[in-house]
This record gives C-alpha cells, structure tokens and sequence, in this order.
C-alpha cells in the first residue's frame, strides 16, 4: 500500500478497535517468529528503522542492519527487548536488508535463521549461533550453500527432524530462480519472471536441514498448495496463492503450511500430511492489516494457540515501521481455524 494511501485513517479510533496492542513500542518491529524454548516466550522479530531509502516495489525501504530477540515470560507479561542479538556489520557475507528471520532450539544451542541480500544483489540466508536465546548469535562465515531468497521458519517435527520453509515474490527474488539460476534480467522489476495468470503459483520452499542445522542436506522442494479439486494454485489467484512469510506448524498431527498471499494481504493456510505437502487450501487466517505486509508466526503456549503478526498502527501507517502482536486463534472441530479481523467494526 502506497504511503499516501492512509491519509483517510483516524488512527485514534483504530488503534481502539485493534484486537491486540504492540508488545513492545520503543523500537519498531515485524515478522514475528515466536517459539516456547524451555518455558519462556521467544520471538524473532525483524528491527525495522527508517533508513530514508524511498519506498518502491523491491522493499529497498525495508532497509533493516539487526536483530533483536523479545522475549515474555507468559503470554500476558511485558515484552522485554533483549538489546542486540546480531549485526548486519558482523555477517561477512552480508550487505544489507536483514528481513524476517526465525530460530531454532537444539541440543542447548540457538540457531538464528537470516535473509540478507549480500554484495552480489541477490538474497541468501545465514544462519547464526549462540548458547542463549536471547544471543549474541556468531554468525557462520558463509551463508547457507544452495540457499535464495527471503523469509526461513525452520519447523522441528516430532522425530527431531527439523525442516526449512523459505521464500518471497518480488523483491523476495523468489520468480528469479525458477529455473535453478539467478536470473538479474530486468533487476529493477518486482513482476518480471513472474508465472502468467493461467500458470501453476509459484510455490515456497521446503528442505530437511543437517543434523547441525547449519547447511540443507538436500536440494530444495516446491511447497505445492492444492485447491479443493487437487489442482495447483494458479498464479493469477492472487487471493489464495502463496507469496512469502511461510510457517508451518503441526495441530492435531495434521501439518499446516500458512502464508501471506502479499499484495492481497492476507494471511492463509493449507493443511497436509507431510512437512514436504502437498497441502490443500483451508482459508484465511488474518484478514488484513494497516501496512503493506503482513506476515506471522503460529505458536502454541500453556495448551492455547496465539497468532503473532504485525501492523503499522504505532507508526501511523508508515509500510517499513511496523510493531509485533499476538492475538489468539481458535479451532474448529475439523481442524479449521477461525479467522480474525484485526479491527473490530
Ligand atoms: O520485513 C521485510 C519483509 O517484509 C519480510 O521479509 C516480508 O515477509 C515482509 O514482511
């Protein structure tokens, strides 16, 4: 959504009609990936600042350097802003853009999960290491071999395999790699290389990751979303299609693959059988937001399940400077999700 586009809103009003408030408001902050990491409330948040890069198509606004991890002791305690957990100046590889990371917990160490676009142009993601939640991370020298694009969520399933769900359109780069190779034709459109609208969507991407989480131990897969007739997607269905911010999470031991479907702004999900899909459309999750993105994490604390998301509420609609929340979901009996509005009327 263009900036200007927010001029009609009272954000007084909206702020009293917003179904949850931004947990922490010295900082902004966005793409919440929660965790519960021996009993305490961990997310792993984009910083956004305001870098003064013009807003375009690409996201070169979204021109972020660090990290810094929140954590809550419960679901109703303050937010507490740890300091900083990683720099873009201290990744080797790295240049700028530090999107929408995630984290993984194992064997008492803490991976920190980053997509940053290094000197080439083109987006990788890193992977940074600590003996605290909360970091400082040691990123590894090099980003990870094989990776592209934006936005991991590395999912721990029951077996102690952990998988890596990434990918962004547009200035995501993820349409650039549809045949294996990057292709920089057309460097400064955020629409070249993508499907026609008759054509199968483009898909996020799935891979299991070594036992050391620090490298994929195989090629990438496409996250294939059915529709109710067990045909792909379309990429002209701008409504359902996924487009990036991919989570997954396992409820009732059905796998559930959710998204933004970007431009559209929504958040949705498909559910499947296996952490590599397919998965079949389900509906939305989160209608959408004040900002041009959204994007979200799906945590369970204390047997009750919470969404947490973003908007740009605090900073009056600005699209970069976005604040974290958490609201509840709930289900169904058949394992659908209830879908929120994140206004009331
Ligand atoms: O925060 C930068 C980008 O905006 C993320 O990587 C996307 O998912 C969108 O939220």
């Amino acid at each position: 959504m263009p900036e200007e586009a927010i001029d009609h809103i009272d954000f007084e009003i909206l702020n009293k009609k917003a179904i949850s408030q931004p947990l922490v408001k010295h900082i902004y902050t966005a793409d919440p990936s929660a965790h519960v990491f021996n009993g305490k409330i961990y997310i792993y948040p984009s910083h956004d600042i305001d870098a003064g890069e013009a807003f375009d198509d690409l996201g070169s606004h979204f021109a972020m350097e660090d990290y810094h991890v929140i954590s809550m002791e419960s679901i109703n305690s303050d937010a507490v802003d740890n300091g900083l957990a990683l720099h873009v100046n201290d990744v080797p590889w790295a240049e700028k853009q530090m999107w929408a990371p995630d984290a993984a917990h194992k064997d008492g160490k803490y991976y920190l999960f980053f997509p940053a676009k290094g000197y080439d142009g083109i987006f990788r993601i890193g992977v940074a290491v600590s003996n605290s939640p909360v970091g400082s991370f040691i990123p590894q020298p090099e980003a990870i071999k094989g990776s592209f694009s934006i936005d991991p969520a590395v999912f721990e399933d029951e077996d102690g395999s952990y998988y890596m769900y990434f990918g962004g359109l547009w200035g995501g780069q993820l349409q650039r790699w549809r045949t294996g190779i990057f292709n920089a034709e057309h460097p400064d459109s955020p629409t070249a290389h993508l499907p026609e609208n008759n054509e199968p969507a483009l898909n996020a991407k799935v891979v299991k990751m070594t036992n050391d989480l620090l490298e994929f131990s195989e090629n990438p897969r496409d996250v294939v979303i059915l529709d109710e007739n067990g045909n792909p997607l379309l990429a002209g269905d701008n409504e359902r299609r996924f487009f990036e911010g991919p989570w997954l999470h396992k409820y009732n031991g059905k796998y559930y693959f959710s998204y933004s479907t970007g431009d559209t702004h929504f958040i949705c999900y498909a559910i499947g059988d296996s952490p590599y899909g397919p998965f079949t459309y389900q509906g939305k999750i989160l209608n959408p937001v004040v900002g041009w993105t959204s994007h979200h994490s799906i945590c369970e604390v204390d047997n009750k399940w919470y969404l947490f998301y973003h908007d740009s509420s605090l900073s009056k609609g600005v699209t970069h400077l976005r604040s974290i929340k958490v609201a509840e979901i709930t289900y169904n009996e058949d394992g659908t999700i209830n879908t929120l509005t994140p206004y009331k009327d």
